[in-house]
């Protein structure tokens, strides 16, 4: 009998959550960055090996406050309660308990589905991870039915016993997708995804949640190279200029890095055609 199901993926921004379902997945499908707020979108990575699939979300942790946190935290709680047959709780171990991790935690309890707490970047030494593996420690005492790992998404520490735990609390069906697929993103959502991941690692402060990236057309008639049009959207004058840097050496940057991950994308030579433009007050009407 096989074993599918999915899995939400929760916990406070930057923990590494897009890292880990990358590293299980064995492929780049979420974009990571050290900038909280990377992740926008709801992204699905497929795992599947022999009779076990595994579908993971991995969603966003957008907030600029506690309350903002809550109010986000129960919409993410309620798509792991309607899509998800178990929670993957992943918490940064190096850094200190917030009020965060308390919400997360009230809502696991509430939800009452099968939950994995995956206490991530064990490869720091930290001041931190003492205190927090005993806070945890008692948390797992209330919730006997949870397990807890202790991982490194990054270095790839345990990341097989994390997939034991999960496989033995995954439930008996069908795969829900084919064997071979490892994301339902569309091709032009990742290209674009990939040029945002670059354009938030060269810029700095406001730039990165000013930023919207849209595809325009990827050409694939040549069976030599792909063509790539991609429109990076500012809001104002001035974060262009940062944007494209002097003489242009950001957005060369960009391209250079976005084009060497685009041509792992499409197994190809890409030239890809960067084009940067206004679009005052995109998240108004986002
Ligand atoms: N040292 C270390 N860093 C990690 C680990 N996992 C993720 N990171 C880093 O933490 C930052 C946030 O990761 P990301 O996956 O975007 O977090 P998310 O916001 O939870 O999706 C990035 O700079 C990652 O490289 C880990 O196991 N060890
Ligand atoms: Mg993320």
């Amino acid at each position: 009998m096989r074993k599918s199901g999915f899995i939400s993926i929760i916990g406070r921004p930057n923990a590494g959550k897009s890292t880990l379902m990358n590293t299980i997945c064995g492929k780049k499908i979420a974009i990571v960055s050290h900038i909280p707020q990377t992740t926008r979108n709801v992204i699905k990575g497929i795992y599947t090996k022999k009779d076990t699939q595994m579908v993971f979300l991995d969603t966003p942790g957008i907030h600029e406050s506690v309350k903002q946190f809550n109010q986000i935290m129960s919409k993410q709680a309620h798509i792991a309660m309607d899509e998800s047959d178990l929670v993957l709780y992943v918490i940064d171990l190096t850094r200190r308990f917030g009020k965060e991790e308390e919400i997360i935690l009230a809502a696991l309890q509430e939800l009452g589905k099968p939950v994995i707490v995956a206490c991530n970047k064990v490869d720091v030494q930290d001041e931190h991870v003492v205190e927090n593996s005993m806070r945890i420690n008692a948390e797992m005492e209330k919730n006997p039915t949870w397990s807890l790992i202790y991982i490194s998404a990054l270095k790839q520490k345990n990341i097989d016993e994390l997939l034991a735990a999960i496989t033995e609390k995954l439930p008996e069906g069908e795969f829900y997708f084919p064997d071979d697929m490892y994301t339902d993103s569309a091709l032009d959502f990742m290209v674009a995804e990939t040029v945002r991941e670059k354009v938030m690692l060269q810029t700095y402060e406001e730039i990165p949640h000013a930023v919207r990236v849209e595809t325009v057309e990827i050409d694939d008639s040549d069976p030599k190279f792909v063509s790539v049009f991609v429109d990076i959207f500012v809001e104002r004058d001035s974060q262009k200029g940062m944007v494209i840097g002097n003489g242009g050496i950001k957005l060369k940057h960009i391209g250079m890095d976005a084009r060497r991950e685009l041509e792992d994308l499409f197994k190809k030579k890409v030239f890809l055609k960067l084009n940067v433009r206004i679009d005052k007050n995109w998240r108004m009407h986002a």
